[in-house]
């Protein structure tokens, strides 16, 4: 049976604020030699520039562009409050990602959300639980992202989205000025991880005691990545019926493959079992919400960073359309 048509609306997600480097306050301290990092912002045009969308409309999609959010930094933002960093700017884009997501998806689209750095998942998550209550989240990163304000060492706020989401963990968490809105709306049996390798202590005590299903590079490496990841999607979403959360870190796949991230982690995933990743995905036709986040084109060489991106939309559009790139089969080798 054919699946019916794809509408695919994308919004342009560029935030940073969630791993600032710029800080508006001491504008000479020597955070701003961390300049690049900044660069995250400019990832849905270079999406859009490898013709993100004309290579989904190319494999049926229909797609709607949306064009990027405008995200203004909330003046006399404090560095740090609370263990967090810009958290007015962070949160006050994030309540604009989360009526876009939820608008759209009223509309029947799905929606692509291009970031930015991974804080954009608190807009994300949380519109995509406005519209469908019974979502599950499919976590894919290095990270965790679990830290909450109080256990986070970097108080930037792209470690920590996924604390404020999970309904068990808030009431360890201060009220932040900026995301009081955020409400915790998914349970942590409906949250599973794929391709975790750098998660901090607390990050670590979090999943053991809510139980969070995670399956790390570890576990990829002797289970293989089609059982962790149907593995994964049985776990959080038992009966089959849930609508799928896909937030996608590209530091989740290994740096020799996407170096244009700002947290590269050695041993991550490779092409392929990206693209596994993203068919499995697919093959539930429950996929209502994609995040692709952390490609940042100016933390590499820019042939590097356009193959980074380049593989950005294959996975993406695998994830949206089941469909591949075709390359030349190894079949056709005649030797
Ligand atoms: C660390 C923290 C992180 C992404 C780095 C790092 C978190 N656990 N997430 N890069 N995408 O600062 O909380
Ligand atoms: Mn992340
Ligand atoms: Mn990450
Ligand atoms: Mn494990």
């Amino acid at each position: 049976r054919r699946p019916p048509t794809q509408n695919i609306g994308i919004i342009g997600a560029p935030l940073v604020y969630g791993q600032p480097s710029i800080d508006p306050i001491f504008p000479f301290s020597q955070l701003n030699l961390l300049q690049p990092l900044q660069g995250a912002c400019a990832a849905p045009d270079l999406l859009r520039g490898l013709r993100l969308a004309e290579v989904l409309k190319s494999k049926g999609a229909n797609v709607k562009d949306y064009g990027n959010l405008e995200f203004r930094a909330v003046p006399n933002d404090f560095a740090v409050v609370l263990g967090c960093n810009y958290a007015r700017t962070v949160g006050r884009a994030n309540k604009q990602i989360q009526d876009e997501v939820s608008n759209i998806l009223k509309n029947g689209e799905s929606v692509l959300v291009l970031g930015g750095d991974h804080s954009v998942g608190l807009g994300s998550v949380s519109g995509h639980a406005k519209i469908r209550q019974d979502m599950a989240l499919l976590w894919v990163d290095a990270h965790p992202d679990i830290n909450t304000p109080l256990t986070s060492t970097s108080g930037n706020l792209h470690g920590m989205p996924v604390s404020f989401l999970v309904k068990e963990l808030p009431h360890l968490s201060p009220r932040v000025p900026g995301l009081e809105w955020v409400e915790p709306c998914i349970s942590s049996r409906n949250i599973a991880y794929i391709g975790l390798r750098s998660v901090d202590l607390q990050e670590k005590m979090f999943l053991r005691t809510l139980g969070i299903c995670n399956f790390t590079m570890e576990d990829i490496k002797e289970l293989g990545i089609d059982t962790a990841v149907t593995n994964a999607l049985d776990r959080i979403d038992p009966e089959g019926k849930r609508s799928i959360h896909l937030s996608f870190d590209v530091d989740a796949l290994d740096p020799l493959i996407i170096p244009a991230t700002g947290t590269p982690v050695p041993n991550g995933l490779d092409f392929r079992q990206a693209l596994t990743i993203a068919r499995i995905v697919y093959n539930t036709r429950r996929m209502s919400v994609m995040d692709v986040v952390e490609l940042n084109p100016l933390l590499s060489t820019p042939s590097a960073a356009i193959r980074s991106a380049q593989v950005t939309v294959e996975i993406i559009a695998r994830a949206f359309t089941g469909k591949r790139m075709r390359y030349p089969s190894i079949r056709d080798v005649d030797i």
